[in-house]
């Protein structure tokens, strides 16, 4: 099979690769089916790497969101996915509420339709993008990425979004852009913990320009085969796999390029606890806890053995040359 990679580092995944929603599959029931085959090792192997590229069964409660398989590099871990109830009950979205649960019961009022994105700052075309508009840009892919939460759990979940580079080449950065900012939907009327102290609102994140141009950066729409659910950032986030999850910036109103580094939420609010990088990294503890290890929700009970955090959150082949010569101790 051939497939042509261009110099970004973009595959541009040819038709037969497109995944029907009606073959995904649960991987275990098909390893099970394969162990007791006769298939040998290496086919084995090569049918068990097919299967768990599509083994994610669309949970049915949403509007479908059609996507492609990505071909980007690192774009589809064979870790097991997360169930989709434990990804969208066990939340952080701290305009619903601070505890785990509130999301998800409370998430119900946020409003988005219809819902616009302005892309403004030091670019050549600012523009307000429809949401529908901004879906069209580029074909959905389908990335299985794990999200790691500062606060030590972890999930892999099969999201459906493009590049975030696609969306910047579009707009045309200024010469002098070096930082884009994310901000999100700050509304007290639909966001009940607007408005509280624990945060700064709107929520607001960033990333250094040559970090949200990196293919795996995903401007995210989807996850399961489905439109996002509210308590996930509905109807736009962005996902940042080898960053911290707060770095993943929810209901995305407003992308911005500037030149001075972004003021983000969780900076603001415990300057000594979180970087403006804040890439998952084992090796460099949290203040107050260490990071070395993480349990994966719904998988791992309170007890269980926790796994390894992996330095880049596993993403470090794709990604550690962004930041070569930087002491991340430093630049936590
Ligand atoms: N607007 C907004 N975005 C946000 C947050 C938030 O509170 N508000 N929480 C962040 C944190 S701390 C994490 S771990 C992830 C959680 O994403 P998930 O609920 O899809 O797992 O969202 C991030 N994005
Ligand atoms: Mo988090």
């Amino acid at each position: 099979m051939l497939i042509k990679t261009d110099r970004d580092g973009f595959n541009h995944p040819i038709s037969s690769e497109i995944t029907p929603q009606a073959v995904y599959r649960d991987r275990r029931q098909i390893m099970k089916w394969m162990a007791t085959g006769a298939a040998g090792a290496a086919l084995a192997s090569w049918a068990g790497r097919q299967a768990m590229a599509q083994q994610v069964q669309r949970p049915g409660k949403l509007a479908a969101l059609q996507a492609v398989k990505s071909g980007v590099a690192g774009a589809a871990t064979m870790e097991k996915v997360t169930e989709y109830k434990d990804a969208t009950s066990y939340n952080n979205f701290y305009e619903f509420g601070t505890d785990k649960a509130d999301p998800a019961k409370n998430a119900h009022t946020l409003n988005t339709k219809p819902w616009t994105v302005e892309v403004d700052g030091l670019v050549k075309k600012p523009a307000k993008y429809q949401l529908e508009d901004l879906l069209k840009l580029s074909a959905q892919e389908e990335r299985i990425y794990r999200l790691r939460c500062v606060e030590g759990w972890s999930m892999v979940v099969p999201w459906v979004g493009y590049s975030l580079a696609k969306l910047i080449e579009r707009v045309e950065p200024l010469g002098n852009a070096k930082y884009v900012e994310f901000i999100s939907q700050a509304d007290p009327k639909t966001m009940p913990f607007v408005g509280s102290r624990v945060l700064d609102w709107p929520y607001t994140e960033g990333l250094r320009i040559d970090e949200a141009m990196n293919p795996l950066a995903l401007l995210t729409f989807g996850m399961y085969g489905e439109v996002l659910p509210n308590q996930n950032g509905a109807p736009v986030r962005l996902v940042v796999p080898w960053k911290y999850g707060f770095k993943s910036g929810k209901s995305i109103v407003r992308i911005r390029f500037t030149d001075k580094e972004p003021h983000t939420a969780w900076n603001k609010a415990a300057q000594q606890e979180y970087g403006f990088y804040s890439n998952v990294n084992p090796n460099v503890d949290h203040p107050r806890w260490s990071q070395a290890t993480e349990r994966r929700i719904g998988e791992d009970g309170l007890f269980a053995k926790k796994r390894k955090t992996l330095m880049f959150n596993g993403y470090e082949a794709q990604v550690a040359q962004l930041y070569a010569g930087m002491d991340l101790k430093k630049n936590f």
